[in-house]
């Protein structure tokens, strides 16, 4: 057996979490990630038949049954992941039952997994049916794109049109656009099922005032989404209080979109 301390997708969530971390978009224990292993993989590092604990899950996810996850811990902050990687975080398996999780490794301190779990596995669940390669949910509270929800309408449509325009390759990267909720209540099953059904359409969903949801079939994509988000919030938010003297025009994302072959939402323009 290897050490698990090698895998490369223990190392990816320490080196991510750390990166997410020190751009500041997860302050103490904000955001978490979870991330579709791949069981053959996993099981050269973890003995699969050997269950440390069974942990209830709270809502059903039976559609994810023997899916295997590595996932951060409730209360974990991700400062501390590439240290500890152990106790901040867990590898789980859904279990047949799709009511409770199989911990295979991790939560060495009795912990358990993030409290976004229901949006996390619900998510999975959207995208794969859209998506059957995705494998990445990452949540974060990125600055500027926070910021942004106070000051711009929470509207799917006028957010994304927004962030189009403040960088050129927006309409490029997220051509699918921006889903957004209202401020919900985290933490619980009634937001998990708002997101996912979001998700079936997008893979970046705002949590209004509380931050962004990005998915990826790899941590780049997942990442990079956020990434270009929150780039554009930030020119956004450096700008909006200036008297806007350029802009890019709806045609030029026309041009844009049409130029690198993407199928973005055209009804977000107007045209
Ligand atoms: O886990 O970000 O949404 C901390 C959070 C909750
Ligand atoms: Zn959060």
């Amino acid at each position: 057996m290897k050490d698990i301390l090698t895998a490369p997708f223990v190392v990816e969530m320490e080196k991510t979490t750390a990166n997410m971390y020190r751009l500041g978009w997860d302050e103490r224990n904000g955001g978490n990630i979870s991330y579709l292993l791949d069981e053959k993989e996993v099981g050269e590092y973890l003995d699969l038949t050997k269950v440390i604990r069974t942990i209830p899950l709270g809502f059903d996810a039976t559609k994810l049954k023997g899916k295997i996850f590595i996932v951060t811990g409730t209360g974990k902050y991700f400062k501390n992941v590439e240290f500890d990687p152990e106790t901040n975080l867990g590898i789980l398996r859904i279990a047949d039952d799709g009511q409770n999780v199989e911990l295979l490794w991790g939560y060495k301190d009795g912990g358990k997994f993030t409290s976004e779990l229901p949006a996390h596995l619900m998510s999975h669940i959207s995208r794969l049916s859209v998506d059957p390669t995705n494998r990445i949910v990452m949540h974060c509270h990125p600055t500027y794109t926070l910021a942004m929800n106070y000051v711009h309408e929470l509207d799917e449509k006028k957010f994304t049109h927004t962030l189009w325009e403040m960088c050129t390759e927006c309409i490029v990267v997220f051509p699918d656009g921006i889903g957004v909720l209202p401020w919900m209540l985290c933490g619980t099953n009634t937001i998990g099922e708002a997101t996912a059904e979001k998700m079936k359409e997008f893979r970046l969903v705002v949590w209004g005032m509380h931050g962004i949801y990005g998915v990826g079939k790899t941590m780049d994509e997942a990442f990079g989404l956020i990434e270009t988000v929150e780039k554009a919030a930030q020119i956004y938010m450096l700008t909006c209080n200036r008297p806007r003297i350029n802009t890019i025009t709806d045609s030029q994302l026309v041009e844009l979109a049409e130029h690198f072959g993407v199928n973005y939402r055209k009804d977000f323009l107007d045209l």
